[in-house]
C-alpha cells in the first residue's frame, strides 16, 4: 500500500485527540495466529502478522487478555495481572510485540479485567483460606450465619446464581460471571491501590491504554438487597453503576490515566444515553470513551439473555438508535461504533447477509457504516475478510463457557434445547471466535496442530491471502476506505445529519466540516431501493462504492454502499 499523508487542517471548535482519529482493530489472541502448533493462538503468532495489521491502515490494536490465567473464560479469569499466560508466550514475547507495534507506528491497548479475578489468583486463595486472612476483604463474602444472601443472577453459572457457598469458611462469595471468577471488592482501598499499581506497571512498559471489562460493575450496593419486583430480568440495571463507581473512576484517572498519554474505553454494559456523559465528558476526568450495548441488543428479547426476537430488526430502529447516540456526543464526550467483537456473532451474519450471493457486498456495506460515523470505530479482526458465523449444530462443538452453561441450565430446568441451539447459531460468542482465516491451506493457515475451536469451512474462499490478491475483495475495500477516511478529517469530526429517516431500506447521512460534505448511502436490503436525499449526485464525486458498476443515482443496488464528496 502506498503511504498517505494525513489531512491536518481542522477547525478550532474541535478538540483533536489521537484516539478520536484512530481506527481500533481488535485482536483475539486465542484465534489470531498460532506459531507453536499447539492449536491456540499466541503472541509470536501475532508478531508474525504485524505487517498484515499495518497493511490494513488501522492505528490501534486492542488485545484481549493475555495475562496468566487458567483460561476458563479465554483469559477473562486472571490469576496474575503482571505475567503472561504461558500458552501465549512470555513477557519477552510481549515486549517484542509491543516494540514491533510501536516500530510500525501502531498503538497497543490492553484489556483491563478488574471486576473479578480467577479463583486461582493468590488474592482469592488467601481470601478463601480464613475469615481473618488479611486478603479476606479483597472479595465480597457473606457469612452463612446471616442466612442465604438474596438471589443475584450470574452470567455463567449453571444455576444462574451469583453467590457460591464455600464450606471452608462457611460463607458465600459473589461471582457475577463464572464461579471461578470471584468479584473483587472495590470498597477496599487496598484493592484499588493494587489495581492502580498494576495499571502503572503496564503503562510504564509503554502500553497505550486500556479497554475496561464490565467496568460499571466494580461498584455495588454492598448491602445486596433483594431484587425489586420490577426487576424483570434486567440484572445489569440493578447490579451496575453502584454508588461509588464514578468516585473510583476519578481516582483511577487522577492516580493513573492522567499521568500518561493513553486512551481508555469502558465496556459500557448497562450504560444508557442518560448516563453516558458521566463516564466520558472531558471535564469529568474519568474515561475517554465507552461502548454501549444498545446497538447489539437490537433484535434480542428484552430481559432474556441472548434470545432472538422473531421478525428481525427494522432498519428504522437501527438508524434511530445510531442517530440518537450520535446526538448524545454532539457537544460533549466522544462516541464509539462497533458491530462485532469477541462477545458477538460475526458482523455480516448478524447485520448483513451471509448468503454467498450477498456476503461480500453486505459486509463492505457494513464496513462503510463503521468507518463513516462520527465515533471511533472498533473493528473486529476477521470482519475485514467478511468472515461469517460457523453456526454449529451440536452443543459439543461449542467451547464457550457461556454457551455450555446456558445449555446445562436449560437442560436442568426443562427448557427448550432446540430453540436454544437455533438461537446460538446467531448469537453464540464462539461464532466470532473461530480461527482467523489466513489462507486456503489446512486449518486456514491458523495452526499446524488441531485448532482449539473448529475452523469455518468457508476458509477455502474467504481468507486473507486470496482476498489480498483481489482488488475487489472485502479486505481491499476495508484498506481503501481507511485511507479515504484518514485523508479527510470530516469523517472524524464532521457533523452528522441523517436523511430520509423513514426510509425502511436505506440508511443515508451526511457529514460536514469546513465546507466539505460527505454523503453516505447504505442499502441494507437484498433489493433495489430508492433514497430521497435531495442532492444532485451527478455533481458530486464518488469516493468509494462496493459495486464494480456503481449506480451513481438515488436508486441503489442490493446492499450497495456509496460515499460521495462535495
Ligand atoms: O456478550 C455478553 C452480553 O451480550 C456477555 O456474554 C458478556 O459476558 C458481557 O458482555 C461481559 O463481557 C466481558 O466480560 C466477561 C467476558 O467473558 C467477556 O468476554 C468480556 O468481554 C467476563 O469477564
Amino acid at each position: 500500500m502506498t503511504a498517505v499523508t494525513q489531512d491536518t487542517t481542522h477547525t478550532d471548535s474541535i478538540q483533536r485527540k489521537w484516539w478520536k482519529e484512530a481506527v481500533v482493530y481488535q485482536v483475539y489472541p486465542m484465534s489470531f495466529k498460532d506459531a507453536d502448533g499447539d492449536g491456540i493462538g499466541d503472541l509470536k503468532g501475532i508478531i508474525s502478522k504485524l505487517d498484515y495489521i499495518k497493511s490494513l491502515g488501522v492505528d490501534v490494536v486492542w488485545l484481549n487478555p493475555v495475562y496468566q490465567s487458567p483460561n476458563r473464560d479465554n483469559g477473562y479469569d486472571i490469576s496474575n495481572y503482571e505475567a503472561i499466560m504461558s500458552r501465549f508466550g512470555t513477557m519477552a514475547d510481549f515486549d517484542s510485540l509491543l516494540a514491533g507495534l510501536h516500530r510500525r507506528g501502531l498503538k497497543l491497548v490492553m484489556d483491563l479485567v478488574v471486576n473479578h479475578t480467577s479463583d486461582q489468583h493468590p488474592w482469592f486463595v488467601q481470601s478463601r483460606s480464613s475469615r481473618s486472612n488479611p486478603y479476606r476483604n479483597f472479595y465480597h463474602w457473606w457469612d452463612a450465619e446471616r442466612g442465604k444472601p438474596a438471589h443475584r443472577y450470574s452470567f455463567f453459572d449453571v444455576n444462574n446464581e451469583a453467590w457460591k457457598y464455600d464450606s471452608l469458611t462457611h460463607a458465600y462469595y459473589l461471582h457475577y460471571f463464572g464461579d471461578f471468577q470471584p468479584d473483587l471488592n472495590w470498597e477496599n482501598p487496598q484493592v484499588r491501590d493494587s489495581i492502580f499499581q498494576m495499571m502503572r506497571f503496564w503503562l510504564d512498559k509503554g502500553v497505550d491504554g486500556f479497554r475496561m471489562d464490565v467496568i460499571p460493575f466494580i461498584s455495588k450496593d454492598t448491602t445486596f438487597p433483594p431484587l425489586p419486583p420490577q426487576y424483570n430480568g434486567d440484572f445489569v440495571k440493578y447490579y451496575a453503576n453502584g454508588p461509588h463507581l464514578h468516585e473510583y473512576l476519578r481516582d483511577m484517572n487522577r492516580d493513573v490515566l492522567s499521568r500518561y498519554d493513553c486512551m481508555s474505553v469502558a465496556e459500557g454494559i448497562g450504560v444508557t444515553t442518560a448516563t453516558a456523559h458521566d463516564f466520558v465528558d472531558a471535564d469529568r476526568h474519568e474515561l475517554n470513551m465507552l461502548y454501549h450495548f444498545e446497538g447489539v441488543s437490537l433484535g434480542m428479547v428484552p430481559g432474556k439473555f441472548k434470545e432472538v426476537q422473531p421478525g428481525g430488526v427494522r432498519l428504522v430502529d437501527f438508524k434511530n438508535l445510531y442517530s440518537k447516540w450520535d446526538s448524545v456526543f454532539e457537544q460533549k464526550g466522544w462516541g464509539t461504533v462497533y458491530l462485532g467483537n469477541h462477545d458477538q456473532p460475526r458482523m455480516v451474519t448478524r447485520w448483513g447477509n451471509d448468503d454467498p450471493q450477498w456476503r461480500a457486498l453486505s459486509s463492505k456495506m457494513l464496513t462503510t457504516f463503521l468507518l463513516t460515523m462520527r465515533a471511533t470505530p472498533y473493528y473486529y479482526a476477521g470482519d475485514e475478510l467478511g468472515m461469517t458465523n460457523i453456526k454449529f449444530n451440536r452443543i459439543s462443538d461449542y467451547r464457550d463457557v457461556e454457551s455450555l452453561n446456558m445449555y446445562d441450565h436449560l437442560k436442568k430446568t426443562g427448557g427448550n434445547l432446540q430453540e436454544f441451539l437455533r438461537d446460538q447459531k446467531i448469537t453464540a460468542r464462539d461464532n466470532g471466535r473461530t480461527p482467523f482465516q489466513w489462507n486456503n491451506s489446512r486449518n486456514a493457515g491458523f495452526t499446524t496442530g488441531t485448532p482449539w475451536l473448529r475452523v469455518n469451512p468457508n476458509y477455502l474462499t474467504i481468507n486473507a491471502e486470496t482476498e489480498g490478491k483481489d482488488s475487489t475483495s472485502c479486505l481491499n475495500y476495508f484498506r481503501k476506505l481507511i485511507q479515504i477516511r484518514k485523508q479527510r478529517l470530516v469523517f472524524v469530526y464532521g457533523k452528522y445529519t441523517e436523511l430520509d429517516k423513514d426510509n425502511p431500506s436505506v440508511y443515508a447521512y451526511t457529514r460536514e466540516l469546513d465546507g466539505k460534505t460527505i454523503l453516505v448511502l447504505l442499502n441494507f436490503t437484498a433489493n433495489t431501493a430508492e433514497v430521497n436525499v435531495g442532492n444532485d449526485l451527478a455533481h458530486a464525486s464518488l469516493l468509494i462504492d462496493n459495486y464494480p458498476h456503481p449506480s451513481r443515482t438515488n436508486l441503489l443496488q442490493p446492499y450497495e454502499a456509496a460515499v460521495y464528496e462535495w
